[in-house]
């Protein structure tokens, strides 16, 4: 039988990484977009497990794995063209727009930060991405020091939000106000920006690519 897109959520949700990657690579092949590999497998592999694991039974290995097959697939929907770090800036010949990224302080989860960071860099922009757990003033200080054109500030743990909203103060109290801010993630999307300060929340990767772009 062919493979689907179904295909890769299961593997996801049974963390097999080795198949669930060799299944991305048959569908890409095949014509099918990452976007939709994204959307309809790694997303919603993640949300079932979101539904599977609750507080009273947090199933933390079960997470890992299906996290790690999720992020293999990440990485191979978007490996060409698209270095891990975007550092050299000023050796480009074609200046593009940047972007700095970064999980806010007191926040681990990164699958959703490394499909937005891929799905820019496939697209053309250039990423710093600063990881998990970053300091409201490290983003503002590495976006001033490179001049970036956005900050993407990714978190799925409410208790992060005054982090989140500290951010525009930090930059203008540095002079610092051509750049544009953009949220996204689990805990920021049922938010607006007034309320956390920033110029865009997005719902999902691609609806920050857009928002980007329209800028
Ligand atoms: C996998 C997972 C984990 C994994 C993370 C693995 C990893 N490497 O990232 C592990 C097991 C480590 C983990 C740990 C914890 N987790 Co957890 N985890 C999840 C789970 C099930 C899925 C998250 C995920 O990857 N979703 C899939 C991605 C693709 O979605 P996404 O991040 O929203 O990203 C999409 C968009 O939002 C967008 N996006 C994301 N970021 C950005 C940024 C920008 C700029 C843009 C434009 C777009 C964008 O792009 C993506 C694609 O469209 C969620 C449930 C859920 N529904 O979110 C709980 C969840 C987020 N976790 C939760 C909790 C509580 C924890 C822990 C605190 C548990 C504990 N007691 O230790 C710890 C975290 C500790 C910490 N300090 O951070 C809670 C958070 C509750 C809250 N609202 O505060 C959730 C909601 C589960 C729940 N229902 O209670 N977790």
């Amino acid at each position: 039988m062919a493979l689907t897109i179904q295909d890769i959520k299961k593997t996801i949700i049974a963390g097999e990484n080795e198949d669930a990657v060799a299944i991305a690579g048959t569908l890409i092949n095949r014509g099918v977009k990452p976007e939709e590999i994204i959307v309809h497998g790694v997303t919603k592999a993640m949300e079932y497990l979101d539904k599977k694991c609750t507080i009273r039974d947090f199933c933390l290995l079960e997470l890992m794995l299906a996290g790690r097959a999720a992020m293999d697939v990440i990485d191979c929907l978007y490996a060409e063209g698209t270095a891990k770090d975007d550092l050299l800036f000023d050796t480009d010949p074609y200046p593009r727009k940047k972007i700095i990224l970064g999980t806010i302080k007191g926040d681990i989860h990164e699958i959703g930060r490394n499909i937005f960071s891929m799905v820019m860099r496939s697209h053309g922009y250039q990423v710093i991405d600063m990881g998990k757990d970053v300091d409201p003033a490290d983003l503002v200080m590495t976006a001033m020091d490179n001049q970036a054109d956005f900050i993407g500030i990714s978190s799925l743990i409410t208790t992060t939000i005054p982090h989140v909203r500290e951010v525009r103060r930090l930059a203008e109290d540095k002079g610092f106000r051509a750049v544009k801010i953009i949220a996204g993630g689990a805990a920021l999307q049922q938010s607006n920006p007034e309320y956390l300060n920033v110029d865009h929340v997005a719902d999902t990767a691609f609806d920050g690519l857009h928002y980007i772009r329209s800028i």
